[in-house]
């Protein structure tokens, strides 16, 4: 890990730096064989700014329990848990088994293996196809001492419902830019470079009020509603531009969901591939939304130890912010 100098890396409107690297793309930006993408803006520096942030010794987890959706969004497996006893051997211990888990069956970060550009073939930094199936780029093992840093929580979620406009969370209601610089503004915060920013949208809260037949509904893709993101140019252009190592937030797909995955403008290819951001998902951060508005600060030093699975094409975040 390395410290940066902000100020030397391009703007998002000077990119691609390399010669035929896609429209949008910061290929090369972090070297040529970089396998980290934006959480090359998390430094030694930016660590140690990180841990001042931390006066009172709150910690709030941001992940859910898994197996929190019943049945899981979208149509992931449901992970079996069961208990391997160890009684036939006189010893009175228990061991945890959990089948058929899937990375990505609640809240999660996607990995930069996760989703690729179609129509290129390519995944972040020019990875191909067989690079990633063959486990020689990308995978989760490369973040697993990567993701501490400054966490900002934007909460654009309380900032609409103050300012009358209504958002059903449940639909797939876009947040732009301009929307989540004004809830900066109202909470007094800045978007500093290396912030791992998150972002509350309202949806999980209205998720785990929804009636059971709604959830029930929810378990087929294509039923998932979600509000999110706009998954606007000028978005990525503002995440890029401010240096934003990866981008949390409690609803399903980080941008509004439905949207189609063959549509270059999905902020899924807009960021995975194209600007190795990564996107978490489905985190909980109602606790840590109800301290920040009432110590009113909405930072905090934020932790999160992906699986160290060689290869991974995602992980729950095991995450906390601590203030
Ligand atoms: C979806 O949009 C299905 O999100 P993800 O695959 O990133 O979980």
């Amino acid at each position: 890990m390395a410290n940066i100098d902000f100020k030397k890396l391009p703007k998002f409107s000077q990119l691609p730096i390399k010669p035929g690297a896609p429209e949008g793309s910061n290929w090369g930006v972090f070297g040529d064989d970089d396998q980290i993408g934006c959480f090359n803006f998390l430094t030694p520096k930016g660590i140690v700014e990180a841990a001042r942030l931390v006066r009172e010794g709150k910690v709030f987890r941001l992940d859910n329990p898994i197996n929190y959706a019943s049945p899981p969004l979208g149509g992931r497996a449901t992970t079996r848990q069961s208990v391997v006893s160890h009684e036939n051997l006189g010893i009175l211990g228990f061991d945890d088994l959990l089948d058929n888990y899937n990375t990505q069956e609640g809240s999660q970060w996607d990995g930069l293996k996760h989703v690729g550009h179609t129509r290129l073939q390519a995944f972040y930094n020019g990875a191909t196809v067989e690079d990633v199936k063959q486990n020689r780029k990308l995978g989760v093992e490369n973040w697993k001492d990567r993701i501490i840093g400054r966490g900002l929580l934007i909460d654009v979620y309380r900032h609409c419902m103050q300012t009358g406009r209504s958002i059903d969370p449940l639909k797939a209601e876009k947040y732009t830019v301009d929307e989540l610089k004004d809830a900066l503004k109202v909470q007094g915060s800045k978007l500093k470079p290396g912030s791992i920013v998150v972002v509350r949208t309202g949806w999980m809260q209205a998720y785990l009020s929804a009636p059971a037949e709604v959830k029930q509904a929810m378990g087929a893709l294509e039923n998932v509603r979600a509000c999110g993101l706009d998954a606007s140019r000028e978005m990525v252009a503002w995440l890029w531009d401010n240096r934003v190592a990866a981008i949390g937030s409690d609803t399903f797909a980080v941008e509004a969901f439905p949207f189609d995955f063959q549509d270059e403008g999905a902020l899924h290819i807009r960021a995975l591939p194209l600007l190795g951001l990564s996107l978490g998902e489905q985190f909980y951060l109602e606790d840590l939304a109800d301290d920040c508005v009432q110590d009113k600060r909405y930072e905090f030093m934020l932790v999160s130890v992906p699986l160290h699975v060689i290869g991974g094409y995602a992980s729950p975040p095991n995450a906390v912010a601590i203030k």
